[in-house]
């Protein structure tokens, strides 16, 4: 390199990082004129919505931060394995064998939480039914014997989940009402085939900026922000 072309560059510095950025920027938008695969979806109200129950910056990191990061992984997957945009998450979670071995844990990991935290913003609203409809009355009394022993049962399965996971409301494959856990983002589809109506989010970040390690004092608030229309949705859903 001459003398004169080492000043240049030292004079055109400032100039020269600008123009990569322009260059980057332009990559950038660039890539995005495809649209990625998987996209953060809405939340139906506002992150401060559900206070005094669940807090504003839990919501807000929870979902811009917790659950975007599901999204970035699953679309990094669609390079190595182009299906994955092709059916809904639902069914391909649903089937994970389907899924090729060198995909198959991100898929589980990331597929499964872009599943359940979809699913878990819809179950809470700051309006909505307080008690469960008719439908659903009938078949938690059918299956727990009241509403309460359901509440008590669902409880005992969040704070009885050692570690990260989920606590479900599902109807299994007999169409009958059972209520269990899953370790980390697994779900009710994947090996027990499932469909959950209801569920609760028990990892620490859904709940510690709030209330520390008191998962109990979370979850028992938590019923405060259930909607219960969208579980009447679900059972509908689950049982046809
Ligand atoms: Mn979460």
């Amino acid at each position: 390199m001459t003398i004169d072309r080492r000043a240049s560059l030292k004079l055109l510095a400032g100039a020269a990082a600008a123009s990569a950025t322009m260059t980057g920027l332009g990559r950038v938008a660039l890539a995005q004129t495809a649209a990625p695969a998987f996209t953060l979806p809405p939340l139906g109200y506002a992150y401060e919505a559900l206070e005094p129950h669940i807090d504003t910056a839990t919501m807000n990191f929870h979902h811009k931060n917790h659950h975007n990061a599901f999204i970035g992984i699953l679309n990094a997957q669609v390079e190595k394995w182009p299906d994955l945009a092709k059916k809904p998450i639902e069914e391909i979670i649903s089937n994970l064998s389907a899924v090729p071995e060198n995909v198959r844990t991100p898929v589980r990991n990331a597929g499964g939480g872009h599943w359940n935290h979809t699913f878990f913003w819809d179950l809470m609203t700051p309006g909505g039914a307080k008690a469960p409809t008719a439908d659903v009355a009938s078949a938690i009394n059918g299956a727990f014997g009241s509403q309460d022993k359901m509440v008590e049962a669902f409880t005992a399965a969040a704070i009885g989940r050692f570690g990260s996971g989920w606590a479900w409301l599902a109807v299994g494959k007999d169409k009958k009402l059972a209520v269990f856990n899953t370790p980390y983002q697994d779900t009710p589809h994947m090996d027990m085939g499932a469909k959950p109506i209801l569920g609760i989010d028990v990892w620490e970040h859904a709940y510690y900026l709030k209330h520390q390690y008191r998962r109990a004092d979370y979850v028992k608030t938590w019923w405060n922000t259930v909607n219960w229309d969208k579980v009447a949705a679900n059972f509908k859903k689950a049982s046809a």
